[in-house]
């Protein structure tokens, strides 16, 4: 296998970025080696600088669900990159997309574009303090909300992936309205609530956490926070970032029959084009400026090229490529599932619709105190062994894989094959 491209672009980019990337997973520190450098994607394949190609299960994390470069998306792009990439004006497009996503999230009643998952929660967080005026928010250790400093506590992905305390540059006072909980641990929200209900504005939750690798809501973990909020009148958050028009075409909520008051989108909803969304009920939403004093705003919100590109995507997701990405996962899952029983590998997988993550443990992983425990060194072994044999998995054990609807049966097949024997070559002796 050839690398001495990639190698040679990463030595380049070394120089003019942080360990050469623009997000540190990309660094491949959790895992060792080099990372690869990104020639081109089609389909469920990635070919790199060297063409050398992978079955991809990273998909820009979650965002590209369709397969890269779908023709129906680039079409979309191209054409709105004709009529110009950037407006700082409303144009029609921004209408069809917000349009597109309340038809099929009735609980979104109105919505605001920005252009990332973290400008979303910030913004969702924002306005669920000025609705309740109260300062506190809950959020639970290894969900990851992206990097805005109030939410940079106890987070999931890179943050600890790296084992990284939280991260330098935040001042102590910007968590001091944060307060913390073990995912899936009801009982530690309704104490939380006890302590400080009529300070606490609302609470913030991955509904199927993707940040400490896949791992889904236990039973009734969803109502009982649907429940302890409404008690105390505080607000319900669900960053669907990575689970919107993934999980399901009405992502988690729709999957868990939970509705929240706000929602926070991206991925999916940009076609793999920059943009995010937060949105919800039209009472908190109207308190957004310039209708209400919540302040937000951004030059390149409701870019055209991402509203084309989502608008695009999302039309072409019907039930049907909903029940055929089902079945692709399942199918995914039970080979894995043989290989490890075959191979005598202690692990769990954790997935939920088109997300999924193989953990090497002897516990079932239901938060993040069991995520973390488990032998990263193995996945890291098996990482490697799956990249020599064509298949690009996320690199840390604390991330999802994702599956696209480019996904063949022969691709799923040919992964199962690389996983028993990369499980043979990573078992130590
Ligand atoms: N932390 C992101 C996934 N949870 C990774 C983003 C990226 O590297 O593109």
């Amino acid at each position: 296998m050839h690398t001495k491209h990639s190698e040679h672009l990463y030595e380049r980019a070394q120089q003019f970025m942080p360990a050469g990337v623009n997000s540190p997973v990309r660094a491949f520190r959790a895992v060792g080696g080099t990372p690869f450098y990104v020639a081109s994607a089609k389909g469920a394949v990635l070919t790199d600088a060297d063409g050398n190609r992978y079955v991809d299960y990273v998909c820009s994390w979650g965002a590209i669900i369709l397969g890269h470069s779908h023709p129906t998306v680039v079409d979309a792009i191209r054409a709105a990159a004709a009529r110009g990439t950037s407006y700082g004006a409303p144009h029609e497009g921004e209408i069809l997309l917000a349009e597109e996503i309340c038809r099929a999230l009735p609980w979104v009643e109105m919505l605001r574009f920005v252009n990332s998952g973290t400008e979303a929660t910030m913004s969702a967080v924002r306005l669920a303090r000025a609705a309740t005026g109260r300062p506190k928010i809950v959020k639970f250790e290894g969900n990851y909300h992206g990097h805005a400093d109030h939410l940079l506590a106890k987070a999931g992905s890179g943050v600890a992936t790296f084992s990284l305390p939280d991260s330098a540059g935040v001042p102590a006072e910007m968590t001091q309205h944060t307060l913390v909980a073990p995912y899936n641990h009801a009982e530690a929200v309704e104490a939380l609530f006890r302590e400080a209900g009529d300070q606490i504005a609302a609470v913030i939750v991955e509904p199927v956490a993707g940040n400490m690798g896949v791992v889904p809501p236990a039973p009734g973990f969803l109502q009982s926070l649907r429940e302890v909020t409404r008690r105390h009148g505080a607000l319900l958050i669900f960053d669907e970032v990575m689970t919107g028009f993934r999980v399901s075409r009405q992502g988690a909520a729709g999957l868990y029959g939970v509705t929240p008051d706000l929602i926070c989108l991206g991925k999916v909803i940009g076609g793999g084009l920059p943009v995010g969304a937060y949105g919800g009920r039209r009472d908190l939403m109207q308190l957004v400026a310039p209708l209400g004093s919540v302040y937000q705003a951004g030059t390149l919100s409701g870019n055209p090229l991402a509203m084309a590109a989502g608008l695009a995507v999302l039309r072409l997701l019907d039930d049907a490529r909903y029940t055929q990405l089902e079945e692709r996962c399942a199918q995914l899952h039970s080979l894995l599932q043989e290989a490890v029983y075959r191979a005598g590998v202690p692990a769990h997988i954790n997935r939920v619709g088109s997300m999924l993550s193989v953990f090497f443990t002897e516990c079932p992983v239901t938060d993040s105190e069991t995520a973390f425990r488990t032998d990263r060194q193995m996945f890291s072994r098996v990482f490697h062994a799956m990249l020599r044999r064509g298949v690009f998995l996320p690199p840390s054990a604390l991330e999802a894989w994702f599956v696209s609807m480019a996904h063949t049966e022969t691709h799923i097949e040919r992964t199962a094959r690389a996983f028993a024997a990369a499980l043979r070559e990573a078992v130590p002796g």
